[in-house]
C-alpha cells in the first residue's frame, strides 16, 4: 500500500492511527510543499488533491473515513476499528461524522482564515466557527462523562478521528477548565500509542502552524 500524505495533516494522522493500530505496512509518499512530482501523482489519483489517499493493488481510495473503512474491509487486524455489530458501527459513523464534522471544519476555517490577508478575513465566519466549537465541546463533555472512548468502551474509527481533531481544535481555540471530560479525552488520546507515534513524527513540523504551536503536547 502506498499513503499519499504529510505527517503535520490532522486527516493523514487520522489514517495514520489506523495503520498504526494494526501495525500495516505501508509506503509513505511524503507530499512535501514543493514536491511538484509527489503533488502531480495525488492530482492524477484524486484531482480534488485533497489528502490522504491511499493506493492499494491498483485501487485508489480517498477520505480518511473511507480509508480506515477500507483498511478494516480488506486488511483486517486484531483492532477492530468499525464494530462488526451494525448497530454500534452507527454510534461509530456518527461520532465520526462529529469530530470531522463540528471539530474539525471549523478548526480549519479559523486557521485558514488567520493566513488570508487581512482584507480577505472573514470575521463572521470566523465569530460563527467558534460558536460552533464552544457548542461541540459542551455537547462532547456531556457525551464523555460516561465514556472512556467516543463511542464506548473500545478504541475505533471515531476515536482516529477525534485524536488529531481535538489535538489541534485545542491549539485554535481552547477547551476550557469548563469541559474537564474533553480534556481527560484528548489526554487518553495523546497517550495512546498509535496517536502518540504520529504526534512524534509531526514533531519537526511544528513551524507550519499558522497560529504557532503552543509548548506542549
Ligand atoms: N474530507 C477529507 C479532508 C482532507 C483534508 O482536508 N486534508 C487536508 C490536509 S489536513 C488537505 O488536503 N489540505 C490541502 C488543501 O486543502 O489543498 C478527508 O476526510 O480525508
Amino acid at each position: 500500500m502506498k499513503l499519499y500524505a504529510h505527517p503535520f495533516s490532522s486527516y493523514c494522522q487520522k489514517a495514520l492511527i489506523a495503520l498504526y493500530e494494526n501495525d500495516l505496512p505501508f509506503e509513505f509518499r511524503m507530499l512535501e510543499p514543493g514536491d511538484e512530482h509527489v503533488m502531480a501523482e495525488l492530482e492524477a489519483l484524486w484531482p480534488i488533491k485533497r489528502f490522504p489517499v491511499l493506493v492499494d493493488e491498483g485501487r485508489t481510495v480517498m477520505e480518511a473515513s473511507i480509508i480506515i473503512e477500507y483498511l478494516a474491509l480488506h486488511h483486517p487486524g486484531p483492532v477492530k476499528l468499525i464494530p462488526e455489530d451494525a448497530r454500534a458501527a452507527l454510534d461509530v459513523r456518527l461520532m465520526d461524522r462529529f469530530f470531522d464534522n463540528y471539530i474539525s471544519t471549523p478548526q480549519q476555517k479559523i486557521v485558514i482564515d488567520s493566513i488570508r490577508k487581512a482584507e480577505n478575513r472573514d470575521r463572521q465566519g470566523v465569530a460563527e466557527a467558534r460558536n460552533m466549537l464552544d457548542t461541540a465541546y459542551r455537547w462532547l463533555d456531556g457525551v464523555m462523562k460516561e465514556r472512556e472512548w467516543a463511542a464506548g468502551d473500545t478504541f475505533s474509527l471515531a476515536d482516529c478521528a477525534a485524536a488529531p481533531d481535538l489535538f489541534y481544535a485545542d491549539w485554535t481555540h481552547p477547551i476550557g477548565e469548563e469541559f474537564p471530560n474533553v480534556r481527560a479525552y484528548r489526554q487518553r488520546l495523546l497517550e495512546r500509542p498509535s496517536f502518540a507515534r504520529a504526534v512524534d513524527e509531526a514533531r519537526p513540523y511544528r513551524h507550519l502552524f499558522p497560529l504557532g504551536a503552543p509548548d506542549r503536547d
